[in-house]
């Protein structure tokens, strides 16, 4: 039998669980928060490679729940660096007293559902044992981090990192020879920094990637003024964009202008270091490949001009997939990089990586000598934290088994199965194609009103229905296929993880659109349920 007993457990205190928490211990509830980490922040509390920093605007990439948190705040640089995100978190964290309810250094192991009772029973990896009558995965989207899968990192005399969860001391590289293997976001923010320090870095390539200049820069006290001043419009525009971010709409095609105002159009965006500004310019930039492409010939002629060397410019072009089909990425002097004599490219596309040696890396052509090697090789995204907790539910149905062909969810907020569980931006929700601060409020608030309305309601157990589930998998699907995503390999069809099953896992309709759902979904008495009332009233 359990020994503890309470309303709702959430895993995790990254931003998704610290603001749940706050709001349903402010409806009365009482909760628990478990986190593996020893501190708040998740994502921000693991990911310290030296350049993180978040590619949302500082001024977006925030809570707006609390007019009060967002006026005592002041961020410094456009795009703020890690360490600024985690005090933030860690200033919430102490600002509404949350510590108390979270339990640190603690790993959920399991959660399996009664049938009988309609309750869940939460078993981490200390022992303890919580019966709860919610259950809150707020286990973030980019959490699980992933090796890559290449044999012998335990013969290497060196040390390894990988960026998913960095040494909290920090790692100075001077002097050292380096390999770093991957190239996405925490790659290609961390390359430049890392190169700097190393005597020698060399660069393992699988698939290029587009990058563009963060132009990042100290925030003038006028400019965060202005924000503070118009907080609660640039929020609600925010709400209701499409990727989290306002950005003025699209009504063009890139093919029905000339290639003189296109290009115009994308160099006040590359300017402006404004990633969705590129994305949005044009109404089929991410729906028809001619469109596409000229936004992509834009940013591969940026690497040309960028990088000395034309065939090495060619290699760090990314020709194998649309432009924004796999995350862009914002840096700060990535391609330049490359221009320095101790920095090499080996494109492992042409020779595949084979091993890891007592001294280096072996590719499929000759072995290289290193003294520390980088893994900037991703995560499991989307499903991976959740599915790596041991979840049962209705009938002692696994969470995994059930998503052994991908992952199917109503609304990416409740699974089929398994009733009275929430899943904080989980697949099949706009989550990660969004400002995620702006897909985590909206959840969280969303979970809370629901929550709040079954008590209310004296109704014991919600259960999203099969016919529900099938529909918004039908929907995300159909809405995914009128865009270019499911064409490329990438962590959002879950292709950079061996043996995942290929399915695009966010919802792409948009964060207003998605939003207006949701809504709608709840203002019908939670239309897609089936609703269980509680035992006296049955
Ligand atoms: O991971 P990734 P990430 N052998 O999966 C390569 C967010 N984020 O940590 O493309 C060799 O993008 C892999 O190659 P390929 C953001 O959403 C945000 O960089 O699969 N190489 C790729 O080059 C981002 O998209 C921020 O062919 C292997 C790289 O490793 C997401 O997190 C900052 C390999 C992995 O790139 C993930 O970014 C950082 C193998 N076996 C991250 N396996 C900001 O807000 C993988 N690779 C700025």
């Amino acid at each position: 039998m359990p020994e503890k007993s309470v309303d709702v457990v959430i895993v995790g205190a990254g931003f998704s669980g610290l603001y749940q928490l706050y709001k349903l211990r402010e409806m009365g509830l009482t909760t628990r928060v478990f986190e593996a980490g020893s501190g708040v922040g998740g994502t921000w509390y693991w990911n310290r490679y030296p350049g993180a920093r978040c590619d949302v605007e500082s001024l977006n990439y925030s809570y707006s729940f609390s007019p009060e948190l967002e006026q005592e705040w002041t961020w410094t640089e456009k795009y703020s660096p890690q360490p600024e995100i985690l005090s933030y978190a860690e200033h919430v964290a102490d600002r509404f007293d949350l510590k108390k309810d979270i339990t640190f250094d603690t790993r959920v192991e399991s959660a399996v559902y009664d049938d009988d009772t309609h309750r869940w029973t939460v078993t981490t990896d200390s022992g303890e044992v919580v019966s709860t009558q919610f259950f809150v995965m707020a286990t973030g989207c980019l959490s699980v981090s992933k090796a890559p899968e290449i044999p012998g990192a335990e013969k290497f005399g060196g040390a390894i990192y990988h960026t998913g969860h960095w040494p909290h001391g920090g790692v100075d590289f001077t002097g050292q020879r380096i390999a770093v293997i991957g190239t996405g976001s925490s790659g290609i923010q961390s390359i430049p920094i890392m190169a700097a320090q190393a005597s020698e870095a060399t660069i393992f390539q699988r698939t290029p990637n587009f990058s563009m200049p963060a132009g990042n820069r100290k925030l003038t006290d006028d400019e965060v003024r202005a924000r503070k001043e118009n907080y609660r419009e640039y929020r609600e525009a925010a709400k209701w964009s499409g990727f989290g971010v306002p950005v003025p709409e699209a009504t063009k095609s890139a093919l029905e202008v000339s290639e003189e105002e296109r290009n115009g159009v994308y160099q006040t965006g590359w300017d402006q270091g404004n990633l969705v500004a590129i994305l949005t310019s044009y109404i089929d930039t991410l729906a028809v490949k001619e469109a596409n492409e000229t936004a992509a010939e834009f940013v591969r002629a940026k690497i040309r001009d960028k990088v000395a060397d034309p065939e090495l410019a060619e290699a760090l072009s990314p020709r194998s997939f649309p432009f924004g089909t796999k995350r862009p990425c914002l840096d700060t002097g990535y391609y330049e990089t490359f221009n320095s004599e101790h920095v090499r490219l080996v494109d492992i596309h042409k020779t595949p990586l084979v091993e890891i040696t007592a001294k280096g890396v072996r590719t499929s052509e000759k072995e290289y000598e290193v003294d520390a090697i980088v893994f900037a090789t991703g995560f499991d995204a989307m499903t991976g934290a959740l599915t790596r907790v041991d979840i049962r539910g209705k009938g002692g149905v696994s969470l995994k088994e059930k998503w052994g062909e991908g992952p199917r969810s109503y609304l990416g907020i409740s699974v089929a199965g398994f009733p009275n569980m929430f899943t904080i931006t989980g697949p099949s929700s706009p989550s990660v194609l969004t400002n995620m601060m702006v897909a985590i409020e909206q959840h969280v608030d969303w979970v809370s009103d629901c929550i709040g309305w079954l008590r209310e309601n004296e109704v014991t157990e919600l259960a999203a229905t099969d016919e529900a589930e099938d529909e918004w998998v039908r929907h995300v699907e159909e809405v995914g296929n009128t865009t270019l995503y499911p064409t490329a390999d990438s962590w959002y069809m879950g292709s950079n993880v061996p043996g995942k099953p290929r399915v695009f896992m966010a919802y792409i309709g948009g964060m207003g659109v998605y939003r207006e759902k949701c809504d709608d979904v709840a203002a019908k008495g939670y239309d897609g349920f089936a609703l269980t009332p509680e035992p006296t009233r049955a």
